[in-house]
C-alpha cells in the first residue's frame, strides 16, 4: 500500500504573509506522526493561480483547505472548483465551515468538511478515504453518500492539546520571522499555546467553535516545543495569537518567564490589577491587546454579553498608563439593537481613554454577523439575511466594511466611512499632543458630523508622513519639522 499524500492550502492576504499557517502545521504534525506524507501549501490570495501546477506535480490523495468567514470565501470556492475538475477529493476545516457544514457541502466542489479540531478527525478520514462506509462513524466529519444527501456526523469531543506540537521543521521558519513594534525587534515568530475561550461574548466564534471550552498545552511542552526554535533561529520577540491567552495566568507567566523573550499577547481588562502588571513588566511585555468592544455599558452588558464593564477598562488603561507596555484595544461599532446615541458613547469613551493614557492604539471595526454565534440570529429577528451560497459570505470582510446592515436602524454610511480615520486620528493627536486636531475631533465626535471632511482627509495624510521612516530621510525631515511648527506640536 502506497502512503497516502494530503496537500494542506490556506490562503493569505498580501498583508499577512510572515504570519505561520498554524492550522496547517497542526495537522500536518498529526499526519506525518502517523505515517501520511502531508505538504503544507500557503499561497497569497492573489496567487492561486499558481497552486493548481504545484498540486499536480504533488499528486495528492486529498485536499484540505483552510476557510474562515470573509473575504477569501469566494476565493476559496473558485479554487476548490478548479483543483475538484482535477479530479481531487477536497475537504474544507476551519471556522466557516465549521459554523456552515450543510452549506458548505451544498457547493459540490466540496466532498468534506470538518468541523472543530482538525487533527483526529482529519486523521481517521484519511486512514478510511477508501471506505465511504466508515465515514458514518467519523466524528466531526460531514460528507456526501453515494446518493449525494449531505450527511453531518455527531461532534468530536476535544482533544488533549498536548498529543500534538507542532513539528516546526514542516516549515521553513525564516520565511515566517517578522519586524514587529516599529522594527524594534525583527525576528517576530506569531504562536499559539491553547484553544478556545471560556466567555460569553454574543459576537464571538467561539461559542460554537469551541463550545466555551478552553484547551491549553501545558507549561512544560509548550517551552520543550519552542525554546529549541528560539535558541535556533535567534527569535527575538514572540507574538501570542490565543484566542486568551491569560486564562490561566500562572501557566502562561511561566511560559514567557521560561522562554524569557519580548513578547506581545491578549487579555481581558478585568484580569488588570498591580500583581499582573508587575508580571508583565517583569516577563518583558511589550504590548498588550484588549477586547473594549464598546464604551456603552448597556451594550457591554446586555447586548455583548462581555462581563466587563467600562470602569473596568478604564481600571486596566490608568494602571498600565506607566508600565512603558503598548496598550492597543479593539472596539466593534454596529452590534444588533446598539443606537446611534451608543455609538457616540462608544467614540466619546476613546477619547476619555486616551486622556487618561496617550500611548494607545486601536483597532475598530464594524459587527459581521459570525454564522451561529448568539447576535446572530438577532441580526436575523434585525433584518439581517445571511447568504445562502459560501462564495457570498466575501462579503463580511471587516476591513473593507462595506457590508449591508440591515440590522442598523440609523444612517450608518458616514460612520462606517470616518470612524477608523477619526480613531486614529484621535490617537495620534493625544500621542503628539496636537490640540487644533484634538478640538477638531472632539467637536465632530460631540455632534457626530462628518460633512465637509477636509480636516479628516489632510491630518490622515500628514499622519502618514509621522509614519514615515522620515529620520533617515531628508525630505521628510523637512516636512515633518514644518508640520511640526504649524500645528504646534508637543513631543
Ligand atoms: C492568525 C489569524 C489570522 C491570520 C492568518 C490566518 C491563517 N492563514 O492561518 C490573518 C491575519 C491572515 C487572518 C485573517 C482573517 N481572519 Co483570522 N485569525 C487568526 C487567529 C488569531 C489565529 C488562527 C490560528 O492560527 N489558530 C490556531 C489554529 C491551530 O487553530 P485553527 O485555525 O482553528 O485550526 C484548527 C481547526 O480550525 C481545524 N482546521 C483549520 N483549518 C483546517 C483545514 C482542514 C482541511 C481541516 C481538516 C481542519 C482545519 O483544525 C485546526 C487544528 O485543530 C484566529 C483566532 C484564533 N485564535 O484561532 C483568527 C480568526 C480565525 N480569524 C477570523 C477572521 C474572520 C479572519 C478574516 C476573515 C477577517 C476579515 N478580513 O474579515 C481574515 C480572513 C483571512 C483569510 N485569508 O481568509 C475569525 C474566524 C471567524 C469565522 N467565523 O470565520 C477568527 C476566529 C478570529 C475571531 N475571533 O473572530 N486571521
Ligand atoms: S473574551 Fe474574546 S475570545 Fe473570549 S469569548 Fe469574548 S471575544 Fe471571544
Amino acid at each position: 500500500m502506497t502512503t497516502k499524500k494530503i496537500a494542506l492550502i490556506s490562503l493569505y492576504p498580501s498583508e499577512a504573509k510572515d504570519i505561520p499557517p498554524l492550522a496547517s502545521l497542526y495537522l500536518a504534525t498529526a499526519l506525518t506522526m502517523n505515517g501520511f506524507d502531508a505538504k503544507i501549501i500557503h499561497k497569497n490570495t492573489e496567487a492561486i493561480g499558481s497552486i493548481m501546477s504545484e498540486v499536480v506535480d504533488y499528486n495528492p490523495d486529498l485536499i484540505g483547505m483552510s476557510v474562515f468567514t470573509g473575504y477569501n470565501n469566494k476565493k476559496s470556492v473558485e479554487l476548490s472548483k478548479s483543483l475538484k475538475a482535477g479530479g481531487y477529493k477536497i475537504v474544507w476545516g476551519n471556522a466557516h465551515p465549521s459554523l456552515l457544514p450543510e452549506q458548505t457541502l451544498r457547493e459540490p466542489s466540496v466532498d468534506f468538511v470538518v468541523m472543530g479540531e482538525g487533527e483526529e478527525t482529519l486523521l481517521e478520514l484519511v486512514k478510511n478515504l477508501d471506505a465511504p462506509g466508515k465515514y458514518y462513524s467519523i466524528k466531526g466529519l460531514g460528507f456526501k453518500d453515494e446518493k449525494d444527501n449531505i450527511i453531518i456526523n455527531k461532534k468530536r469531543e476535544f482533544i488533549n492539546p498536548d498529543s500534538y506540537l507542532i513539528d516546526w521543521s514542516l516549515i521553513n521558519i525564516e520565511d515566517y520571522l517578522q519586524p514587529y513594534f516599529s522594527n524594534k525587534y525583527k525576528r517576530v515568530l506569531l504562536v499559539t499555546t491553547s484553544r478556545g475561550c471560556p466567555f460569553n461574548c454574543q459576537f464571538c466564534y467561539n461559542l460554537v467553535f469551541n463550545n466555551r471550552r478552553w484547551r491549553a498545552h501545558s507549561a512544560k511542552k509548550i517551552i520543550e516545543n519552542l525554546k529549541p526554535i528560539i535558541e535556533k533561529y535567534k527569535i527575538d520577540a514572540l507574538r501570542f495569537i490565543d484566542d486568551n491567552f491569560f486564562v490561566d495566568k500562572e501557566r502562561a507567566f511561566e511560559i514567557v518567564r521560561e522562554l524569557n523573550v519580548p513578547y506581545f499577547a491578549e487579555a481581558r481588562v478585568e484580569y488588570v490589577d498591580e500583581g499582573f502588571v508587575n508580571n508583565l513588566k517583569e516577563t518583558k511585555c511589550q504590548e498588550i491587546m484588549f477586547g473594549f468592544e464598546s464604551g456603552s455599558d448597556r451594550i457591554l452588558k446586555e447586548v455583548i454579553k462581555k462581563g466587563t464593564t467600562t470602569k473596568d477598562t478604564i481600571r486596566a488603561v490608568t494602571l498600565l498608563k506607566d508600565s512603558k507596555i503598548m496598550v492597543s484595544g479593539s472596539f466593534v461599532f454596529g452590534f444588533p439593537g446598539e443606537t446611534k446615541e451608543e455609538y457616540r458613547e462608544t467614540m466619546e469613551f476613546i477619547i476619555k481613554l486616551l486622556k487618561i493614557n496617550n500611548n494607545l492604539a486601536f483597532t475598530c471595526g464594524w459587527y459581521l454577523p459570525y454564522p451561529g454565534a448568539g447576535l446572530y440570529y438577532k441580526a436575523i429577528e434585525d433584518g439581517f439575511k445571511p447568504p445562502e451560497k459560501i462564495e457570498d459570505w466575501d462579503k463580511f470582510d471587516r476591513w473593507l466594511s462595506n457590508y449591508k446592515m440591515d440590522w442598523i436602524k440609523w444612517d450608518y454610511n458616514l460612520p462606517v466611512k470616518y470612524s477608523r480615520r477619526i480613531i486614529h486620528l484621535l490617537a495620534l493627536a493625544h500621542k503628539r499632543n496636537i490640540p487644533l486636531l484634538k478640538s477638531i475631533l472632539n467637536w465632530r465626535v460631540k455632534n457626530l458630523n462628518f460633512s465637509f471632511p477636509i480636516d479628516i482627509y489632510i491630518f490622515s495624510k500628514l499622519r502618514n508622513i509621522y509614519l514615515f521612516s522620515g529620520d533617515k530621510n531628508i525630505f521628510n525631515k523637512i516636512i515633518r519639522w514644518s508640520v511640526k511648527q504649524a500645528i504646534k506640536v508637543k513631543q
